[in-house]
């Protein structure tokens, strides 16, 4: 594993873009139940069935009590090293060099929906799935398309009603089937014109976000993979380390 860290530390330290990608895996050492991991499913239903316009559609109270399940479960965790680490990144410093020079521009784009990543402090952040703590209006009335924060736990009201024309709140995340916000989907393309492409705790099974890698390695990226186990993506990168981000990212860092 040294070997591997340490052409990821070079590879970084020549660059001038960084990008990251993270997943579920970056969050699991603060104790946020990932998706395919461990404590993932929630009763006996698959995410997938629960995460989708229809299934809110049928019953959009079951949809709710998942939601406020996981944000009572969010509530309580704090980011972690890992995250620490990329927050110190997206400040722009090239790590281990003087602050006035070398400035490397770091990308970080997430699949969570956690706000980890921004209660850490990461700048450049694209949330392409959304976040558990913004609503918008299931009926889509002007105002309510424009996610509102709210960050009440427990919700008072299951299903939440829209402020706006009180119909149906919904979480304003990205459901499957449901399109990424074309702005976030053009900032994740933008960022995969890199040097180097990192990829942290991501199954690589969900689209059009395990795209991103293979999308930066066309454009001639050095890609790498720091997540727990193998993924279809683990044989696509140029290195592949398979561990906790938590203790691999900082000793990334140490190496720069
Ligand atoms: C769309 C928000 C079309 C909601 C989420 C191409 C091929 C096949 C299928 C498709 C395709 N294109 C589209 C699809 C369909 C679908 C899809 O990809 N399905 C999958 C299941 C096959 N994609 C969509 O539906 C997308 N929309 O395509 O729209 C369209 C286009 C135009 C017009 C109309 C429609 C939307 C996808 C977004 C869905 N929303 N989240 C919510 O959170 O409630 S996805 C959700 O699941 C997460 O955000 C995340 O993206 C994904 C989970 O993946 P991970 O984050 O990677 O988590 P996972 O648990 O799987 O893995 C964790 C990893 O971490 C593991 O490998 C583990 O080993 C590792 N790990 C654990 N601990 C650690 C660790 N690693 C390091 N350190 C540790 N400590």
């Amino acid at each position: 594993m040294n070997d591997e860290l340490t052409l990821i530390a070079e590879r970084i330290t020549g660059a001038r873009r960084l990008t990251i990608l993270t997943g579920a895996g970056i969050s699991a050492a603060s104790g946020v139940p990932t998706f395919r991991g461990e404590g993932g499913l929630w009763r006996q239903y698959r995410p997938e069935d629960l995460a989708t316009p229809d299934a809110f559609g049928r019953d959009p109270r079951l949809v709710w009590e998942w939601y406020a399940w996981r944000r009572e479960t969010i509530a309580g965790c704090q980011p972690n090293a890992a995250h620490d680490v990329i927050a110190r990144w997206s400040a722009g410093v090239r790590p281990g060099s003087d602050p006035g020079t070398g400035r490397l521009k770091v990308g970080v784009i997430t699949q969570n929906v956690d706000d980890l990543h921004l209660r850490a402090g990461t700048r450049n952040l694209v949330r392409i799935h959304g976040s558990i703590w913004e609503l918008s209006c299931w009926d889509g009335c002007p105002a309510g398309t424009t996610p509102w924060r709210d960050e009440r736990v427990p919700l008072a009201d299951l299903p939440p009603r829209c402020p706006h024309c009180g119909g149906l709140a919904r979480p304003a995340v990205v459901w499957f089937g449901e399109a990424l916000r074309d702005e976030h989907l053009r900032a994740a393309l933008d960022a995969t014109a890199c040097d180097v492409f990192l990829t942290v705790g991501t199954s690589a099974i969900v689209y059009p976000a395990a795209g991103l890698v293979h999308e930066a390695r066309r454009q001639g990226a050095f890609t790498a993979e720091i997540n727990l186990e193998e993924t279809p993506a683990s044989t696509a990168v140029d290195v592949a380390i398979h561990g906790g981000a938590e203790v691999i990212l900082p000793r990334l860092a140490d190496l720069l």
